[in-house]
């Protein structure tokens, strides 16, 4: 090859990147330009070959050139390299743009059950008032379930509370009560505690029975109560939790641990119509002042203190409050029943 026909070449060469680079507007499209004029066999790189045919006189001045020529291509690759990385990424922002003024997509919340949500505030009407609150174990011994409470093994009213059994000595508990004996236990008088819990009888379940149900325990002992005291507390706590419109009927009753022991029922005002509570009554707790020989079972001297308990039924409460009549519809998770509370 002559300098000049090397000199043409690198015209041509020139004219053909001019050509070839206005198609490329993608980043493999420029990388495919680059090994056409720069890769080992491409064009700019055949020129640099045919250097060593020249003269060697000549290939001073020819070199130059072809650096100029591998110079220019180089940094216009580099500018369209750029450009299209540029490019490529706009249109991807683009793509990938969110519409904040779009409706959001509903997903549904839960929420907590009806029977948690009213053992929750009836704690809240009570920590207000000053009571702790405290818990036991829900498999229970024959001891604090029944015979610290002073229900002996052969006591009729042990007929009251149809037990699960588990083995000799211990049951699943069939009543709060036994959380009394336990806190009286632990610490000198005075106590103000609520205790909520599962209780557990055999009972066949009706429209206001389950087998398993909650109840809330309340024990207040300290110097100088009367049943005065305990029904000052249960008007506040009915006028509390129901607000107006529901009535207290409070009547006699027997337990063994309590003297004297009532029950106490409520309705709702106006609701003459009989459903499976006669006349709208439902009992809601049995009640009553702790008894002298709990006293000094747990070693508080009945002589110096005086205290009042009572076991209140989640469940009922829950059916009073929302006009529910039937007890199982608590039990049998339909998310078309729970939804409504
Ligand atoms: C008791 O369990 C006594 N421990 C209450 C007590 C405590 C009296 C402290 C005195 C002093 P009773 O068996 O009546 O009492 O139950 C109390 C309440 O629990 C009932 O009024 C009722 O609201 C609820 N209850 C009882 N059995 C069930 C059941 N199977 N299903 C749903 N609720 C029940």
């Amino acid at each position: 090859m002559t300098p000049e026909e090397l000199q043409a070449r690198c015209e041509e060469v020139r004219k053909e990147w001019a050509e070839a680079s206005t198609s490329a507007h993608d980043p493999a499209a420029v990388e495919a330009l680059r090994v056409s004029f720069l890769g080992r066999k491409g064009s700019v790189t055949a020129v640099f070959d045919a250097l060593r045919t020249l003269p060697p006189e000549a290939r001073a001045g020819a070199g130059k050139l072809l650096n100029a020529l591998k110079g220019e291509i180089t940094s216009a690759l580099e500018g369209l390299q750029a450009e299209v990385e540029r490019e490529a990424v706009g249109s991807r922002l683009a793509a990938e743009r969110h519409d904040f003024t779009l409706p959001g997509k509903w997903r549904p919340l839960g929420r907590l059950h009806p029977l948690t949500q009213v053992r929750r505030e009836i704690e809240d009407i009570f920590m207000k008032l000053g009571f702790d609150v405290a818990s036991g174990p829900e498999m229970e011994t024959d001891y604090y379930n029944f015979e610290a409470l002073a229900i002996p093994a052969d006591h009729p009213a042990r007929d009251d509370w149809d037990s699960f059994y588990i083995e000799e000595g211990r049951l699943l508990r069939t009543h709060t009560s036994p959380v009394q004996i336990r806190v009286m236990k632990s610490q000198p008088p005075p106590v103000r505690i609520v205790c909520p819990g599962r209780c557990y009888r055999r009972d066949n379940p009706d429209a206001t029975h389950s087998p398993v149900f909650h109840q809330i325990e309340l024990l207040w002992v300290e110097k100088g109560l009367t049943m005065a005291h305990l029904k000052w507390i249960l008007g506040e706590f009915v006028r509390a939790f129901f607000g107006p419109g529901y009535e207290m009927r409070i009547s006699a009753d027997f337990f063994p641990f309590t003297e004297p022991s009532a029950q106490v029922h409520i309705r709702r005002q106006g609701q003459a119509r009989a459903t499976h509570h006669a006349g709208g009554w439902l009992e809601i707790m049995g009640a009553g002042m702790v008894a002298p020989a709990v006293l000094t079972e747990v070693g508080y001297n009945p002589e110096e203190v005086t205290g009042f308990a009572f076991g209140l039924g989640v469940e009922r409460m829950a059916m009073l409050r929302w006009g529910v009549e039937d007890i199982r519809l608590f039990f049998q998770n339909d998310v078309r029943f729970l939804s409504q509370f």
